[in-house]
């Protein structure tokens, strides 16, 4: 059994290891990608068992996928080797100091193959919280079906649903996008969203649209606002965490290990100031390192986060 269950796609990662055109790259660094699996492990690092169900091929890349998740501590049990289709790519440049581009090979891929099948009502009913993204309600309609299916057995057993939106502009329009992102909201007890993601369905106000979102106090909805910081609305009241200052290297991740941040304050007990600024904390740490999840903190890098500048531990 897991505190966190989620599921999702997860690709092959292949990353320019400096800034310049991808054709002009001779080698690339080969990782896995996934925003419902760079939770899991931002989870597993700081101590709380997460269980990510996904697709991958009958490939190198999937056995690549696959390792890689274990290595981190997350149960992929329930995950599927499928034979008939290839493991999906995601190729990450970075095109100027700060301006990274993503580009996927993953329509038709394994990962989009997801199914109602393939979900394991026992592991989802018994969890702390059940984790699902915008990004596979655009990735096909088996692995929509899916994501709605696992909420559906959640919210049976009485499990808290975690929605964030995710938005992928290469899978779906944004008009597609927002009327999903309603009907998910309705579902979940937790929605996280960039800013720029809430301004697709509330694009009046961020302050009155995330209270809109958050309902009677029927949900907490918290907003990343990079740099900016984040807001969470719950139970009407608004709370607001500004972002910790750092040089950023690789932003890609940094909403993943922000949303892992978040769900281990509330496993901690912490209030929702607390959540939030265990949130920032872990996506500071995201965005220092080159990678998706590979600057994830452990409980000693947090507390690491407290010395001065420039110590040095000896
Ligand atoms: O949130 C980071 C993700 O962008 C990445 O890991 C891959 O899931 C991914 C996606 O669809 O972009």
């Amino acid at each position: 059994m897991s505190d966190l269950v989620t599921l999702g796609e997860t690709m092959a990662l292949l990353s320019a290891p400096r800034v310049g055109r991808l054709r002009d790259m001779k080698s690339l660094r080969l990782s896995a990608a996934g925003s419902e699996s760079n939770v899991a492990i931002g989870v597993s690092r700081l101590g709380y068992s997460a269980s990510w169900t996904g697709r991958v091929g009958a490939d190198e890349l999937g056995q690549m996928i696959l390792t890689s998740l274990r290595a981190e501590g997350v149960d992929v049990s329930t995950s599927i080797v499928d034979p008939s289709a290839q493991t999906a790519l995601m190729f990450k440049e970075r095109r100027g100091p700060n301006v990274a581009r993503v580009t996927y090979y993953r329509r038709g891929y394994a990962g989009s193959r997801l199914s109602v099948d393939d979900l394991d009502e026992t592991l989802i009913s018994a969890a702390r919280i059940l984790h699902v993204t915008g990004i596979t309600l655009g990735l096909s309609d088996t692995a929509r079906a899916a994501a709605y299916r696992a909420v559906e057995i959640a919210r049976s057993a009485a499990v808290p649903v975690s929605f964030d939106f995710n938005y992928r502009a290469a899978l779906w329009a944004p008009a597609e996008a927002a009327e999903q992102f309603r009907s998910m909201s309705a579902l979940a007890d937790l929605v996280f969203a960039g800013e720029d993601e809430l301004a697709i369905v509330e694009p009046d106000d961020l302050v009155e649209g995330a209270r809109r979102l958050a309902g009677d106090g029927e949900r907490a909805v918290v907003v990343k606002r990079g740099p900016k910081g984040a807001l969470a609305v719950t139970d009407g009241a608004v709370h607001e965490e500004p972002a910790r200052n750092v040089v950023a290297v690789d932003p890609v991740g940094a909403g993943d290990a922000f949303v892992a941040g978040y769900m281990v304050g509330t496993f901690d007990g912490l209030d929702v100031p607390g959540r939030l600024a265990m949130a920032s904390a872990t996506g500071a740490y995201a965005v220092t390192v080159l990678g998706d999840w590979e600057g994830m903190p452990s409980r000693e890098d947090l507390a690491l986060m407290s010395r001065e500048e420039g110590t040095t531990i000896r």
